[in-house]
């Protein structure tokens, strides 16, 4: 334990150093003035470890009952029990330093087991604030780490394993806000559902490794094809992809419908078995509503479902509406 003695008196100095030591106590340090004892508390080897301060109430320029007060109110000092040790008996010192938040008080001339027995409780305080300081910050750690993994566990909750874009879930429950919200501002909403034509063929002829590698490509195209904040695209299924447009009627979701279809041709993903086309294409159904109360986001799902089938029939690396 660190203790910090303050007096002008360089034999009381001495001989508190003397008594302190003798009792085991061999990291003590001395200050002649309250700049002094500041000057301590801030320097780099003392910052932060004095443990308890023996302080004069008689002291030049600034007075022991002042320093007091004033480590009492720094934050970072406040917590440093304080002893007063002085010769004035007077009750009115006695108030006044206990006013300053002094802790305890000695008298001069003080008697060596009293000024033992006063220390060990204020060190015992100290270190039972410094424990419990401790433990706060370890909480606080723990609790940051907790918030982080709790960040982390929501984000990977929401998102597709294979292609990271939102799954199906994440889609499920944007649907069902998007519906209410377009609901309540009386605005249109939009759902495309893509599905990759003739995947089991590529599947059977590539591999499946060479399948996951085409559909994390497919999922990315679908994702940097749009260009709205507000704009969702998450995997669906196997390899269906459903894209959600906020505030979007019918002609914006074609035109979003035909994007992203002539993007993903575009990829040039070589597809040798499909009877469509020499590459790896899409097939799009769009649904576009201005949702009423009655009816419930179901309606979308189906109608862009419905649409599939038909761009499907209808030949595939398409839309249809
Ligand atoms: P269509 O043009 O009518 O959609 O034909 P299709 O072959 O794409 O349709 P089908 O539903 O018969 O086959 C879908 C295939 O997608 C079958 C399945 O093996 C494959 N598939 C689904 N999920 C994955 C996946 O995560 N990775 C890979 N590699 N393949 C998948
Ligand atoms: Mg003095
Ligand atoms: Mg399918
Ligand atoms: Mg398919």
């Amino acid at each position: 334990m660190q203790i910090l003695l303050v007096d002008d008196d360089t034999d009381s100095l001495v001989l508190l150093e003397q008594i302190l030591r003798q009792a085991g106590y061999d990291r003590v340090r001395s200050a002649m003035s309250v700049h002094e004892a500041l000057q301590v508390l801030h320097s780099q080897e003392s910052a932060g470890k004095v443990d308890v301060i023996l302080m004069d109430v008689m002291l030049p320029q600034v007075s022991g009952i002042e320093g007091c007060r004033y480590i009492k109110e720094q934050e970072h000092l406040r917590d440093i029990p304080v002893i007063m040790v002085t010769a004035m008996t007077g009750e009115d010192d006695l108030e006044q330093a206990f006013a300053a938040g002094a802790n305890d008080y000695i008298t001069k001339p003080f008697r060596k087991v009293e000024l033992l027995a006063r220390l060990r409780p204020a060190l015992g305080l100290k270190q039972e604030r410094d424990w419990r300081k401790a433990r706060e910050r370890e909480l606080l750690e723990v609790s940051t780490q907790l918030q982080i993994a709790n960040h982390t566990l929501q984000m990977l909750s929401c998102q597709d394993g294979l292609t990271g874009i939102a799954n199906r879930r994440h889609f499920e429950e944007t649907l069902r806000k998007d519906w209410r919200q377009a609901l309540r501002d009386q605005m249109p909403l939009s759902l495309i559902l893509v599905d990759v034509d003739h995947f089991k063929a590529f599947n059977d002829h590539y591999g499946h490794q060479a399948g996951d590698a085409c559909l994390k490509r497919v999922a990315q195209t679908l994702s940097l094809s749009l260009s709205r904040p507000g704009d969702v695209v998450a995997r669906y299924g196997g390899e269906e992809f459903a894209v959600l447009l906020a505030d979007t009627d019918l002609a914006g979701a074609e035109k979003v419908a035909r994007t992203l279809c002539e993007n993903v041709r575009e990829l040039g993903i070589p597809h040798e078995q499909s009877p469509t086309a020499p590459m790896v294409t899409i097939s799009l159904g769009v649904a576009a509503v201005r949702p009423i109360q009655e009816a419930g986001a179901e309606m979308l799902l189906r109608a862009a479902d419905d649409a599939l089938y038909r761009a499907k029939a209808l030949g595939r690396n398409g839309f249809e509406s």
